[in-house]
């Protein structure tokens, strides 16, 4: 039986071919199963392909020891947000509009085979977008759910060209499996099985027609206290106001400081967790300064100018601070 192979597994043969990194290799290899049509025309190619993949595995597993598959792509800026969903719904097209990020783009599935990552401006603050390969299929890489655990918030990108609840239920599932719960979503069984990570769901190609329409039903069959954001990367809606919604969920306000009779240091806020006290700010700044804390004086928020507080005084996003010793 022919195999009718597509043409872009030729494109990625390509690589595989000019590819020097076992990463690099393996990477293609991956890629070519991922795009590879299931049927008994293939069925000698895909085990092939099976096989090879695993014995570069095993051959590297062999001379590192460790795990050498492995990507950790470390935490920089205000907070870490891994882009989480199913294939081709536009994360990568995302993570190229939100940065300056480059990841390709490519209309077929499991294009992302490695994380990448690239910095979204929101006002004074840079958030951390993490780009990861779709959640889907027979094998998830074991670093994709340890990336996506140590992630602040987990951005979910749907896809309003499919089913997006279906999608969302399957993400679920898999993440599950990994001892991964959304929040606002399925819960854990006990309090052992498994983290809850905040999460934020967006979905994306509302450009495309019925659209709207598979939006509306989607959000009235979301659990209550559940919201989506729609977007479309293509057309640019809402994408101004992801970053600043992004900054929100993660659960994190900016305080700025500033000396007696000085002007705010407006340029390094420090990022600190929503509840953080005028006291925890201290400890944070200098304990010598917590010892010694007297009070404070605060601009901002809905306080007069330059109003006492005490030390349990809970901070919000932009407040400007000045500590009394
Ligand atoms: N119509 C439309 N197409 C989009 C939009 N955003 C992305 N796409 C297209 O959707 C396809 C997939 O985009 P990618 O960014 O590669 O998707 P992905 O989620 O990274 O895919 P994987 O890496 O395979 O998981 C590409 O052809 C994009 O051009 C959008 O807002 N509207
Ligand atoms: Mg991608």
């Amino acid at each position: 039986m022919p195999a009718n192979l597509p043409p872009q597994y030729f494109e990625v043969e390509k690589k595989y071919r000019s590819a020097k990194a076992p990463e690099d290799k393996l990477a293609a290899l991956e890629e070519m199963l991922a795009i590879m049509p299931k049927h008994k025309g293939t069925d000698k190619i895909r085990a092939d392909l099976k096989r090879r993949i695993s014995k570069l595995k095993a051959q590297e597993q062999k001379k590192g020891g460790k795990r050498v598959f492995g990507f950790n792509i470390k935490s920089e800026g205000a907070g870490q947000i891994a882009l989480v969903g199913p294939p081709n719904s536009g994360k990568s097209a995302l993570l190229r509009a939100l940065t300056r990020a480059e990841p390709e783009v490519a209309d077929y599935p499991f294009t992302t085979r490695v994380p990448l990552a690239g910095m979204a401006r929101f006002e004074d603050v840079q958030l951390q977008l993490v780009d990861l390969p779709p959640l889907a299929g027979e094998y998830i890489e074991p670093w994709v759910p340890d990336q996506i655990r140590r992630a602040d918030l987990i951005l979910v990108l749907l896809d309003l060209t499919g089913d997006p609840l279906h999608q969302l239920e399957t993400l679920e599932a898999l993440l599950a499996e990994k001892k991964i719960f959304l929040s606002g979503g399925p819960t854990p069984p006990d309090a052992w099985s498994g983290i809850i990570k905040p999460c934020f769901l967006a979905a994306n190609k509302l450009d495309q027609e019925g659209a709207e329409d598979t939006l509306e039903l989607f959000t009235e069959m979301l659990e209550p206290g559940r919201y989506v954001l729609p977007l479309s990367v293509q057309r640019a809606d809402n994408l101004d106001l992801l970053p600043g919604l992004l900054f929100r969920a993660l659960g994190i306000i900016r305080v700025y400081t500033k000396m007696r009779g000085k002007p705010a240091d407006k340029e390094s806020p420090y990022i600190l967790p929503q509840g953080t006290t005028v006291m925890d700010l201290a400890a944070k700044i200098h304990k010598d300064i917590a010892g010694k804390f007297q009070y404070a004086r605060i601009w901002g928020g809905d306080k007069y100018e330059g109003q006492k507080v005490q030390r349990d005084y809970i901070l919000c996003d932009l407040d400007i601070i000045e500590i009394h010793v």
